[in-house]
């Protein structure tokens, strides 16, 4: 074992990019093994390493955590990017729970029939922009300090600029209302560990495409 953390997941975004992207901001490095076959994730259940049959899994600090949020929070508490006091702990899960609820969405467009996908796009945007964008442009506009939270990084911000480059894949003017937020992105993405994460052959994932897509299907489906 090389100590540092072990990610098993599929070669892809999914519900693992955020672990990827915490990890990143905490300027930890990690290992992966990617889910190619049924055979690999029926090992896994049988060896008795996903408490829930399900994946993500990380290994470490002797622990194989699985649920994606507990994954987060315990990453988020180890390097300080869950805030200085319970309020503003609470504070960060409510951003970090709104953007979870938007991204879920992103998560699962991909997989969606064709003939649904326009419908669903247009109600990323609209959610985006009517709904979740609203609250952190005024946040940051209110406080008027760099990080959303304590004014210092969180699992706040790290989510949020996770949420908005993959939105902006999808429908790339959403910020064009939001000031603040094209500020944010500018800071947050510059910030070291961040920025090297978003460069070319980083661990980051690209967006999915019709083989990861297959892959997963494959992986999962049910004999
Ligand atoms: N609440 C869990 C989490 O957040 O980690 C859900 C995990 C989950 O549903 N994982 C899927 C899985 O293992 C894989 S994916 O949706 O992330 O691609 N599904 C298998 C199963 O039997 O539920």
């Amino acid at each position: 074992m090389s100590g540092k953390p072990k990610l098993t997941y599929f070669n892809g975004r999914g519900r693992m990019e955020s672990v990827r992207w915490m990890l990143a901001a905490a300027g930890t490095e990690f290992e992966e093994a990617f889910l190619e076959t049924k055979e690999q994730y029926q090992k896994l259940i049988k060896d008795g390493a996903l408490l829930f049959d399900q994946v993500p899994l990380v290994e470490m600090d002797g622990m194989k955590l699985v649920q994606t949020k507990a994954i987060l929070s315990y990453i988020a508490g180890k390097y300080n990017l869950y805030g200085k006091n319970l309020k503003e702990r609470a504070q960060i899960d409510m951003y970090v729970e709104g953007k979870s609820d938007l991204m879920g969405m992103v998560l699962t467009y991909p997989f969606s029939p064709p003939e649904e996908k326009e419908k669903k796009l247009a109600l990323i945007n609209e959610r985006a922009t009517t709904r979740y964008f609203p609250v952190y442009e005024k946040a940051l506009k209110q406080h008027g300090k760099d990080f959303l939270v304590g004014n210092c990084l969180s699992w706040a911000d790290v989510h949020l600029l996770e949420a908005i480059l993959m939105i902006e894949e999808l429908k790339p003017n959403v910020l064009s209302q939001f000031p603040q937020l094209q500020g944010f992105k500018a800071r947050i993405s510059n910030i070291p560990n961040i920025k090297k994460f978003l460069q070319p052959g980083s661990q980051r994932k690209p967006p999915p495409d019709d083989a990861y897509i297959a892959t997963v299907l494959e992986v999962l489906k049910s004999d």
